[in-house]
């Protein structure tokens, strides 16, 4: 059921032409307002919508590029079954019917002796709450599959920030424009996070200061006022050298530390444990700036923290964010609308997911769960009573693990099972689709219908189709419809169209969270949230404070106050692999998406590896030659970059690049592991030791 183009308030024509308004699905913060500019049915332009504050009229590079996307001569535009090996890439195409007939029998087959051997693996290719997890989450509810935790980007950062602030909550991030001292921590938001950039830029001109923390020397550190090049996985170790001179100089809040906090002696006991010498020799940094980072935080009020999930990819990141995330309550920095921090603002979105999902389905059962993370190695592991049954089908969706899951020699080893039974919903024959059964053409932003919280502000957003499915692609809740039917599901909840799903999305027993009708008009509602959520306490934890003991940690046998935790893989650790690797996301790609678009891959270039000076030369690797980049897991080959933006001892492989559009085939995931974080059971995609040598 392609929805039509429908005339009303949202649809302006102007001679001929029509302009729709939408919502940007990416992974990115700042979930922009989008305007599509539509001619007889085809969409020729996007545009920031300048009516959304939010958003400004602006787009990235990447997203203004979003019809040579949806346009792109390489779209799947019909149902494809394999005709060659694994990962060979060779499909021939099918009709839906024959296609959705032979999965559902397939699924079958299999749900019969234990549906557990069903795995969903989506993740976040659209943010929109009614492309990924809604008909989807009812199939495989229904079906009784496997349940997946989600875990692959933010979960280390999420648990810490919900067992100290109590859920993923925080600033308003307009208010960074009245912030006297902005410390942006693990986010380079030039890259990643534009629109609040915009914000620091207000600020800036009026007179605040800014301080990046980040190992390597981005785009965003060269703008601020000091850039503080930590070691990968050192966060904690700075935070509470912060606290331990806030505490020697008396530069506390005592007033809002008694009355909003727990756990205060605890803590003071083991940030005193930190004076900023030993947080120096862990961080890498002199111990100057530790110092004079503590001075101006202690003293200069309004004062912001942007913390993003850049610091949470290593061992101890669940810890790092939390030691973060006391700082504000210390200096009583939440008593101002331009003062606290913001990691994520998801958690103030009163979404109804029980009624997108429909756990109810479920019927008393409980699946077990696969660590999306760690998929390498639970593809290639066999039943056992621990485990539960070998995995026999995987379902991908919005996501595509043999690019972007850690360890990949280990992924393509368990996704070129002979005996895994893989569908896969795309836009593109990505790297994981190579090794489909069935590819399955799914729909762009611009043909479906979606409704959108954000994570780096508090509006909601509505997408409307401004043009028809291209060629025989469907809405990821079509194709999971049409496969409900095949299975005999026959319970009313899967007949709900998009529409009808987007208004249920903040739709609740006790009444609508938000005004649909002016979504239908305007395109985007704010949430009522207050100016300074914490001003007065009232932080959304059991003892409603800012917990810097948790009771909650402590009862699962955890450290109850934050730590610093060495990486797995620390500096110094090993002779043979003594550079330590991070690859975080490029600014001209999305994670793995837009790799494929001819003119942002032209920007990026080829994939690189940034290296010191230093390095290199002790290795004799000259700029623009190719070197190979190895560890005990895996080696991959591509051109290095000497370059001013890495600090001895660091290398940076940015962006997660498609392997087949790479030298060997690979790209970093070779090298990562699958050990996971401290909170949350993530990925430590920066916590990864490598060696560089120049390639013959
Ligand atoms: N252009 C673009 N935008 C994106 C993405 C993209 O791929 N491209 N990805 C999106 C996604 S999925 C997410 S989750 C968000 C947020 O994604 P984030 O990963 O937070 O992205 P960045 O803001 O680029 O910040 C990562 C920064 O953390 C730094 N870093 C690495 N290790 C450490 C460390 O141990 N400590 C500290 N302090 N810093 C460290 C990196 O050098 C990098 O500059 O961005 C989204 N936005
Ligand atoms: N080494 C390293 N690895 C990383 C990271 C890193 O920094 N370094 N970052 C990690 C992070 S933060 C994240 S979030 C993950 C992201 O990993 P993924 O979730 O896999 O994100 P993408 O690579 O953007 O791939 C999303 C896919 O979804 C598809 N898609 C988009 N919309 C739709 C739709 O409506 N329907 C269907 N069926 N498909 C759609 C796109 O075509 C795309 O191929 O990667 C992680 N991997
Ligand atoms: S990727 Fe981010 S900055 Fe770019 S249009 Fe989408 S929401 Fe806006
Ligand atoms: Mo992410």
């Amino acid at each position: 059921m392609p929805s039509a183009i429908r005339i009303s308030p949202s649809v302006s024509f102007v001679s001929g032409s029509a302009t729709v308004r939408g919502a940007c699905p990416h992974d990115c913060p700042d979930t922009c307002a989008l305007l599509t500019t539509v001619e007889d049915g085809v969409a020729v332009k996007v545009q920031g919508n300048p009516d959304h504050a939010q958003t400004g009229g602006v787009l990235c590079t990447k997203v203004s590029r979003y019809t040579e996307r949806s346009y792109h001569p390489e779209r799947i535009l019909q149902p494809l079954r394999r005709v060659g090996p694994k990962g060979s890439g060779q499909f021939e195409p099918v009709s839906w019917d024959s296609a959705l007939n032979e999965i559902a029998r397939r699924l079958q087959a299999i749900a019969a002796r234990n549906p557990e051997a069903i795995v969903p693996y989506s993740y976040a290719g659209t943010m929109g709450l009614v492309q990924s997890e809604s008909i989807a989450a009812r199939f495989f509810n229904k079906l009784g599959a496997s349940l997946l935790d989600r875990t692959i980007c933010s979960t280390a950062g999420g648990e810490a920030l919900t067992q100290t602030l109590g859920g993923k909550v925080g600033m308003k991030v307009e208010f960074f424009a009245e912030s006297r001292l902005i410390i942006i921590w693990g986010s380079n938001s030039v890259a990643s996070n534009l629109h609040f950039w915009r914000y620091v830029q207000q600020a800036k001109r009026a007179g605040a200061r800014v301080v990046c923390i980040d190992p390597r020397k981005t785009e965003t550190a060269d703008k601020c006022h000091e850039h503080i090049a930590l070691r990968p996985g050192t966060d904690a170790a700075l935070a509470l050298a912060l606290m331990h001179q806030l505490i020697v100089h008396d530069w506390l809040d005592h007033d809002y530390i008694a009355k909003h906090t727990v756990g205060w002696d605890a803590l003071k006991a083991r940030a005193l444990l930190w004076p900023p010498e030993r947080a120096a020799e862990v961080c890498g940094i002199p111990v100057e700036q530790i110092r004079s980072l503590a001075k101006d935080y202690g003293n200069t009020q309004p004062a912001a923290i942007r913390l993003n999930y850049g610091m949470q990819r290593v061992r101890g990141g669940g810890n790092a964010a939390r030691a973060i995330a006391c700082l504000p309550a210390l200096v009583g920095a939440w008593r101002h609308r331009a003062g606290g921090l913001l990691l994520s603002s998801s958690g103030m979105f009163p979404i109804n997911r029980a009624a997108l999902q429909r756990p109810d389905l479920l019927a008393g059962r409980q699946p077990r769960t696969i660590n999306m993370s760690t998929i390498g190695n639970d593809l290639l592991r066999d039943s056992s009573a621990a485990f539960g049954p070998r995995i026999e089908a995987l379902i991908v969706y919005n996501s595509t693990p043999v690019a972007v899951a850690p360890e990949s020699g280990q992924v393509v080893r368990g996704f070129e099972r002979e005996d895994l039974f893989t569908v896969v919903l795309e836009h593109f024959q990505t790297d994981t689709a190579d090794y489909a059964d069935f590819i399955l053409p799914a729909t762009t932003q611009l043909e479906h219908w979606d409704i959108h919280g954000a994570y780096g502000h508090t509006d909601v957003l509505l997408n409307r189709p401004a043009i028809a499915p291209v060629g025989q692609a469907r809405p990821n809740t079509e194709i999971f419809r049409s496969l409900a039917s095949r299975m005999g599901f026959t319970e009313p909840c899967f007949a709900d169209d998009d529409e009808t799903l987007c208004r249920a999305a903040f739709s609740h027993s006790d009444g609508d969270k938000i005004d649909f009708e002016q979504l239908l008009d305007k395109g985007f509602a704010t949430l009522p949230v207050p100016d300074a959520p914490f001003a007065e306490g009232g932080f959304p934890t059991p003892t409603g404070k800012c917990e810097f003991f948790s009771a909650r940690l402590a009862a699962q046998g955890l450290d109850g106050l934050p730590d610093h935790l060495p990486n797995h893989e620390s500096a110094g650790s090993s002779t043979d692999f003594p550079l330590a690797m991070i690859s975080p996301p490029a600014r001209n790609f999305l994670n793995s998406t837009f790799v494929n678009v001819k003119s942002l891959r032209d920007i990026e270039g080829e994939p690189l590896l940034e290296i010191h000076a230093d390095d290199a030369a002790a290795r004799g690797i000259s700029n623009g030659s190719i070197v190979r980049v190895f560890n005990h897991r895996g080696s991959y080959r591509c051109k290095a970059e000497v370059s001013s933006r890495a600090r001895p001892g660091v290398v940076h492989g940015l962006g997660v690049w498609w392997r087949k559009l790479g030298l060997d085939g690979s790209n970093v995931n070779q090298l990562t592991s699958q050990h996971l974080t401290d909170l949350g059971r993530g990925p430590v995609f920066y916590d990864c030791l490598v060696q560089v040598q120049a390639a013959p």
